[in-house]
């Protein structure tokens, strides 16, 4: 039997859920108050995970303080002894994939295929990480001047405030412990409410993977006692967070007064472009895929399609007759499609969501909450389609975070770069097209941080640049290299070995 089903048959027997702690210097250890949060299985919510800490600002600060107190030996171990320990927790993720995909789906809810893809990721980038102990490049440059030397070093910041969603609650975390820590950084984790599990037991794997005591620290809770004292904490010097636009604001501005670097990956609004060139079969494949996978709940889930109005009629019908087909139900049942919203609160926003498209666009799937047999014990939601949606339609332009598809139609390719374009967020678009020089043109208008050519919005790989433009976060990246920018500092060094004063920009002039 595994861990998850002996858990689950005491839960039915009634036995009460597991307790966890808070880890804090190497110790799992209590919250101050004692007091706890329950995170339960949105498929069933009578099935209660676990309870646990719910952390206070006394804890967070305890937890900065001993992120503080291990930063000075962490940033003096060697890079590659840290890339080593890195290299073990992925090693250690990857013999626990199974453990960890299925605590996930009863936890967060998508379906067994996609959590497993979740830990993967986590791995793909505990791996690419653990190489940078070796790499982290910096530039070694010729000297305008004789006998001098010219090279740049990326050092560490300090201690990094990580403050993650539910949705890819192994694959977010590790995206930003992982260039944090290679680089030297120690780290304060704060996981989603809905997800204090998942990060849990990331957290016993990097405490088996062997980071010493205080480089990694796990406090949970919730954003307004936890998440405000690490941000608003003087002795943390960066703040990595995925989330909803609102608190992505609100957390820069504070962090802004502190001139604290922060990173933010927020909102998306991605579309599809269907030009009448395209497969309508493979373009149908990838926006089920993108649109219903995760329940719509990715940052770069599709939720519009921009489709040209000649092959409107066929691309509609298709993707009907399959959204139509999708089985509804706990991701842990491996025939299941879709699973699960978040919570409670997620179907009444989707709902509300819905109500608004009545009036903006036709419904032509879905449309409510599913409550049929089982489902009544969960947060599912049918997968909806709406048609005739205009561009600047709220539903067309506000992130739902939920299996909720608007279809747009266009004239041509110009008026699709328009509407794609169109919107206050920019993670990620697609186009299928099978006209290279369309493709081409849309690789370079389109106004997002990722683009795909005939394939959905959705499936980002570990080694090159996430994020977004506009709206959708600050400027800064996860994963590949460009994640180490947000963990570094930049030290520019010149060492003169001439034995005399050299002036940069004077003495090798004539005038
Ligand atoms: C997210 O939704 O925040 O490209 C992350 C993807 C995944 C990551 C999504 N690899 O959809």
């Amino acid at each position: 039997m595994t861990d998850l089903e002996t858990e689950r048959r005491a839960a039915a027997a009634g036995e009460p859920p597991p307790d966890f702690r808070l880890f804090i210097a190497g110790e799992w250890v209590d919250g101050v108050t004692g007091a706890t949060f329950e995170s339960v299985n949105p498929a069933d919510q009578r099935d209660v995970i676990g309870r646990f800490q719910a952390g206070t600002a006394a804890d967070a600060g305890m937890a900065v303080k001993a992120a503080e107190m291990a930063f000075p030996g962490w940033r003096a171990t060697p890079a590659p002894k840290r890339g080593e320990i890195l290299y073990r927790f992925g090693e250690l993720m990857a013999r626990h994939k199974e453990r960890l995909a299925r605590a996930m789906t009863r936890e967060m809810g998508k379906v067994l295929a996609e959590a497993r893809g979740d830990v993967q990721e986590g791995i793909d980038i505990a791996f690419l990480m653990a190489g940078e102990g070796r790499r982290m490049f910096g530039d070694t440059v010729p000297s305008e001047l004789p006998d001098k030397w010219a090279m740049s070093i990326r050092q560490p910041i300090g201690v990094a405030g990580i403050i993650t969603p539910w949705n890819f609650p192994i694959a977010i975390p590790c995206w930003k412990m992982m260039p944090a820590l290679v680089t030297g950084n120690t780290v304060v984790f704060k996981p989603a409410s809905d997800t204090p599990h998942c990060g849990t037991l990331l957290v016993e794997l990097m405490a088996e993977a062997g980071f010493p005591p205080g480089t990694v620290n796990l406090v949970t809770g919730g954003g307004t006692e936890v998440g405000d004292a690490i941000v608003e904490s003087p002795d943390v010097a960066v703040i990595s967070f995925t989330g909803h636009s609102s608190t992505g604001k609100r957390i820069a501005e504070r962090a802004g007064r502190r001139l604290k670097r922060v990173s933010l990956e927020l909102g998306g609004k991605n579309g599809v472009v269907v030009l009448r060139d395209a497969d309508l079969d493979l373009a149908t494949d990838g926006i089920l895929w993108s649109a219903f996978g995760t329940t719509g709940q990715r940052c770069t889930a599709c939720s519009r399609v921009i489709v040209e109005r000649a092959v409107m009629g066929p691309l509609l019908e298709r993707l009907e007759a399959r959204a139509r087909a999708l089985r509804l139900g706990s991701g842990l049942d491996e025939t299941v499609d879709v699973g699960p919203l978040i919570n409670p609160g997620a179907v009444e926003k989707v709902a509300g969501y819905v109500e608004l498209g009545r009036g903006e666009g036709e419904l032509v799937l879905g449309g409510a909450a599913a409550t049929h047999g089982d489902l009544a014990h969960g947060s599912f939601f049918e997968p909806t389609i709406f048609a005739g949606v205009k561009p600047m339609d709220r539903i067309g332009q506000e992130e739902i975070f939920g299996p909720v598809l608007s279809i747009i139609p266009v004239d041509d390719l110009d008026a699709a770069i328009t509407a794609l374009n169109q919107t206050r967020y920019g993670l990620s678009a697609s186009i299928f097209t099978r006209d290279v020089n369309t493709a081409f043109r849309a690789m370079r208008d389109f106004e997002t941080g990722i683009v795909y050519v005939n394939a959905g919005t959705t499936g980002a790989e570990t080694h090159l640049p996430f994020g977004g433009w506009k709206e959708t976060g600050n400027g800064h990246r996860e994963a590949g290299h460009a994640a180490l920018d947000t963990y570094t500092e930049w030290k520019s060094i010149y060492v003169d070995f001439s034995g005399h004063l050299q002036r940069a920009q004077i003495d090798n002039q004539d005038t």
